[in-house]
């Protein structure tokens, strides 16, 4: 096979590829032709797949490796073959007749490349078009035993799965940091089938009942007649349909809050929304919220940031995620629930648990934890993993069963129905990435995209044929018994109960819950985003609606909109406050944060060195900011650039660090002088500047040595104020890093950002 190969090797490299060059510019003849393309390297295998990507054995009918093995077959061998495994000896000419003749149509590679390459994309997604995701384990710790039989919650069970972070309203293309509910879906492959946990960043939902999922979606998604605006709510069908149909009111409070524009999907709450129904193993039955808690603390961005983020790094959460994961700082999660007593009308100190517009506060069912999600391994190819996962909150197991809330019916329908179109057919769970780890034996057969070889002449029950299998298991043999619940008897009816129709007194709550910071930024985004609206009649129904939330909110963004103050419809909400939805005032763990540290690239180098060092112990990332890239210093300690002025910006930093010249003030961090070659006397670079402002204004750590007093105050940002340390050298700006367990400065706040 080599003595095959090396020869073939060696008449691609070596020989005369192309028929000899005809002459130049004589008329008639042919002119010279352009040589064959050398490959860079000598030809090897391909790169092994990740382990533990593949799913169960499906079966060849030739004997060809399968299953685990597929991803090799997929893609083996040093040379470049047609799909049908032919080897290819030239893929960058079409075959012509004469160099500047016709192309022929027996070209087959031409014609299979084009060909596969016109049909590589398949539509996104209808809603959570735009996300990112990766592999990792469950480890339950067996605490939820006694409500659910489910075997992947029993004690130190660990289950491989796949997350998939996204927002919601963006086409596929579109940035990460825009404000917007966040998708969290985990599927589980235990041992007894898939479990999908399809959730959000965010408790609530905008509508009650799953009918009115596409009036939302319309409404949200860009205009009709002119696709814009992208991936935004700040326009006027957004607010013309949640102005209308109150009962979005406590969701839309929620996006409208710092909850809508998360710093990094590692700190990030996930909630499954839906009351869900757990059975244990002796038939007792428990009403469960699933809630995952992030170990980084939940934290946002500012509005400000993630405006000029979505231009300058649009990635910025694909990037956040993935870097985190290849650094081995892998984000975790703890999984907990809120229990409920499973009593005949579903309501917990009168919150009705079937409707997804309200929460259960924390502080009258707490969360009690189950188990730990580490991710710790990104995706090989996004297309075939993050575009090709698909979810389903019917994909459930022994021991979970659903509930009657009408939004989770209308979703059990709907998430199976969208693969149809998204995936091409009805055999999506046979892609590598959906399949389960479990056996699978269904009578499933044909169809688009058939990629098993069944066996069997009888897939049909009962049977004698094949000997009656595959068997009916019973409940002491694993299966899946949707739990027997009595189901309320009545009427056909279009209504919602009474309950349903209390649309403000969580928006209240959510409201009266958070700091005046956070309180700050509500209104702050709700000003930005009716301010966006072109439609008067729309401003003023929000402003009626924010009446019946709350007085002072109502006023506040009447103001930045210059229109009168309505007065509410109805008696406000006697409500109390619930602690543990406010952001602010905890610390938390400083792991991944980063650290930019900015130098003139001349200054003290080995104190940038010194400081680096320090970050990185502390489980952070150091950046270094220079005026050019390039490695700076020398000898023992030499100093790597990472971000030059031109490519740095305040965004990416948790906080920054300014390393000048001891006493050389602010013109330390001026531009170099290329054409002179050294540094030029200057005013202080404009980038440099942009960066402190920035980050000042955004509640940012920020610290300095060695000049950086004078640069602070040229600025206007004094040494002496919240979240600001100015020292003498690298040791002592140290202690910027424990500034970041509190995430910002929230002192600096309001600030009017
Ligand atoms: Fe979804 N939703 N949804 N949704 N949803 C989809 O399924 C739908 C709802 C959520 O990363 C779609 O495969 C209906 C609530 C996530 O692949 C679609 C209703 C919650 C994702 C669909 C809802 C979610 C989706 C689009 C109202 C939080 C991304 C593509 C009844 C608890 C999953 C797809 C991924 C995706 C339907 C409401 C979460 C069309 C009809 C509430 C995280 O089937």
């Amino acid at each position: 096979v080599r003595a095959v190969a090396d020869a073939i090797a060696g008449a691609v490299h070596d020989g005369p590829a192309v028929a000899e060059g005809p002459e130049e510019g004589v008329p008639g003849k042919p002119g010279p032709v352009s040589p064959p393309v050398a490959e860079p390297t000598k030809p090897v295998g391909p790169l092994p797949p990740k382990a533990d990507q593949s799913g169960p054995e499906t079966v060849s009918p030739t004997g060809q490796p399968t299953g685990a093995e597929q991803a090799r077959v997929a893609q083996s061998g040093a040379y470049l073959t047609t799909a049908q495994g032919t080897r290819v000896h030239d893929s960058d000419h079409s075959l012509k007749a004469g160099p500047r003749g016709p192309v022929l149509l027996q070209d087959h590679h031409l014609r299979e490349k084009l060909m596969h390459f016109d049909h590589e994309r398949i539509p996104e997604r209808v809603v959570h078009a735009r996300g990112s995701a990766a592999h990792g384990v469950f480890r339950s710790y067996g605490t939820a035993q006694g409500v659910t039989k489910a075997a992947f919650l029993g004690p130190d069970v660990e289950t491989p799965v796949f997350v998939r972070f996204s927002t919601v309203l963006g086409s596929r293309g579109s940035a990460d940091t825009v404000r917007d509910t966040r998708g969290f879906a985990t599927k589980f492959y235990t041992e007894e089938g898939v479990f999908d946990l399809v959730g959000n960043n965010i408790p609530v939902f905008f509508i009650q009942d799953a009918i009115k999922f596409p009036d939302v979606i319309h409404a949200g998604k860009p205009h009709p007649d002119r696709e814009i605006p992208q991936a935004q709510s700040a326009h006027d069908t957004f607010w013309d349909f949640v102005s209308l149909h109150t009962e979005a009111t406590h969701h839309t409070l929620w996006n409208m809050s710092d909850r809508g524009i998360p710093r990094s999907y590692r700190m990030m709450e996930g909630f499954g929304v839906h009351t869900f129904r757990l059975v244990n193993a002796e038939g007792v039955t428990t009403l469960v919220k699933f809630h995952w808690k992030p170990k980084l603390g939940v934290h946002s961005l500012v509005w400000e940031e993630a405006q000029i983020i979505a231009g300058v790094d649009p990635d910025f959460h694909r990037r956040d995620l993935f870097d985190a994961i290849e650094a081995g700082a892998f984000p975790q999660w703890e999984l907990g629930i809120q229990t409920f007593p499973d009593t005949d009308d579903q309501m917990f100190e009168g919150i009705d648990l079937l409707d997804s517009t309200k929460i259960v506060p924390e502080e009258l069912a707490p969360v009690q934890p189950l188990g730990l999600l580490t991710l710790n391994k990104n995706p090989s190819n996004f297309f075939a993993e993050v575009e090709q996962v698909a979810f389903h909150t019917g994909h459930l197991v022994p021991g979970i069963d659903a509930t009657d809330d009408p939004l989770l019916a209308g979703r059990n329908f709907s998430y199976l129905d969208t693969q149809i179109s998204r995936l091409g057919g009805p055999n999506f769970p046979q892609l590598p990435i959906n399949r389960t780890h479990a056996p699978v034996n269904d009578m499933q057969r044909d169809g688009m995209h058939q990629t098993a070889v069944h066996r069997g002449a009888a897939p049909y029950k009962p049977n004698s044929l094949d000997g009656g299998c595959p068997f009916f298991a019973g409940a002491d043999a694993g299966a899946f018994i949707e739990v027997p619940v009595e189901v309320p008897a009545g009427r056909k009816v279009r209504e919602a109960p009474a309950s349903y129709s209390d649309h403000y007194s969580q928006a209240r709550l959510f409201w009266l819950s958070m700091s005046p910071v956070e309180r700050e930024h509500i209104i702050a985004a709700y000003t930005f985003e009716l301010g966006k609206c072109y439609e008067q009649a729309v401003k003023e129904r929000t402003l009626a609606v924010l009446a019946n939330v709350d007085g002072e909110l109502c006023a506040q963004v009447a103001a930045g909109l210059g229109l009168p103050v309505p007065d509410p419809s109805e008696p406000l909400a006697d409500v109390s406050p619930s602690p543990a939805l406010s952001q602010v005032g905890r610390t938390w763990p400083l792991d991944g944060r980063v650290i930019g540290i900015v130098t003139d690239g001349a200054g003290d180098l080995a104190g940038v060195a010194d400081l680096r060092e320090a970050v990185l112990d502390a489980g952070m990332v150091p950046l270094v900011v220079a005026p050019t890239g390039g490695v700076l210093g020398g000898g023992d300690s030499p100093v790597t650039v990472q971000r030059t002025f031109a490519t740095a910006r305040s965004v990416e930093f948790d906080a920054l660090v300014f390393a000048g010249s001891p006493a050389a003030g602010a013109d330390a961090y001026g531009a170099r002088d290329a054409k002179a070659g050294h540094p030029r006397p200057v005013t202080t670079d404009p980038r440099v500047l942009a960066l402190l402002i920035e980050a000042y204004r955004h509640g940012k750590a920020l610290a300095g040595w060695g000049g950086a007093r004078a640069l602070f105050e040229a600025v206007g940002v004094s040494a002496d104020d919240s979240g600001v340390v100015v020292a003498d050298d690298s040791q002592g700006v140290r202690p910027v890093m424990e500034l970041l367990a509190a995430h910002r400065v929230w002192e600096r706040f309001p600030s009017g950002v």
